[in-house]
């Protein structure tokens, strides 16, 4: 069986474990500690990062663009008859989530709102630009799951749990977007794609006292100079 190495926060992970959730493929994942990372872990990844994709011949792959495109070699696509065009513009829009994750990892770890609001002025950019995409179908290209809705899963799934949390909407305005997270977030996908404890453990990381966000998004709060520098990198 496939077996995936993931940090249970990482929405590079998320990423590959909603496609093959999406694939119905069935994997084991073991998670480790980065801050403590296994000799084995850095025996088989060369950059030291998750996801490390083990195939079932025990070849390790790395960089989630590489797996993505691994899983969709070895399975059949979610969406049939696409034309190489079709797919190279399916690529192109799925690097426009993947090159926005530290982003948004970054906006939620901001310490005040006044730091939050520069860093989402850059995600906001690129929201507008997939908003102009969003056509009538429920998904990015029509009526069923596929590969950039994949990719822009972790993003969407994220924001939606910050909105429960702070009751800030990274999409508040951007209607169609917020209608895509939603199809997403009813196809089941987002839950299964992350483990169990991913609620608590994104809210100690992310929606901590030391974030605006984790402190309510309180607009009347004073900004906080000390910890305005914290660019916020992925998952600690
Ligand atoms: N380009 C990589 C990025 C993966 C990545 O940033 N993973 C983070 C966790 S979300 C990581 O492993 N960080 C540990 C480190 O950089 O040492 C990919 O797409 O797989």
């Amino acid at each position: 069986m496939i077996k995936i190495v993931s940090f249970r926060i990482c929405p590079f992970v998320q990423r590959v474990t909603a496609m093959l959730e999406a694939k119905q493929v069935p994997y084991d994942i073991e998670y480790i500690d980065l801050k403590n990372k296994p000799a084995w872990f850095l025996d088989i990844s060369p950059t030291g990062q998750v996801p490390v994709l083990i195939t079932e011949g025990g070849q390790p792959l790395f960089e989630s663009d590489a797996i993505v495109e691994y899983i969709d070699e070895i399975t059949a696509p979610l969406q049939k008859d696409l034309t190489p065009e079709q797919r190279a513009t399916n690529r192109a829009w799925s690097y426009q989530a993947t090159k926005h994750y530290l982003v948004q990892c970054s906006i939620m770890q901001s310490a005040d709102k006044g730091v939050l609001d520069e860093r989402m002025a850059k995600l906001a950019k690129s929201f507008e630009k997939v908003e102009s995409q969003l056509g009538q179908g429920a998904f990015f290209s029509g009526k069923s799951i596929g590969n950039v809705d994949i990719a822009w899963l972790p993003l969407l799934h994220r924001a939606a749990i910050v909105e429960d949390h702070s009751g800030y909407d990274m999409l508040a305005e951007f209607p169609k977007l917020k209608a895509w997270q939603q199809t997403l977030l009813n196809s089941g996908i987002p839950a299964k794609s992350v483990p169990e404890d991913f609620l608590e453990r994104f809210s100690d990381f992310y929606l901590a006292g030391r974030t605006w966000l984790g402190r309510g998004a309180n607009l009347n709060e004073a900004p906080c100079e000390a910890t305005q520098s914290n660019s916020g990198g992925c998952c600690g």
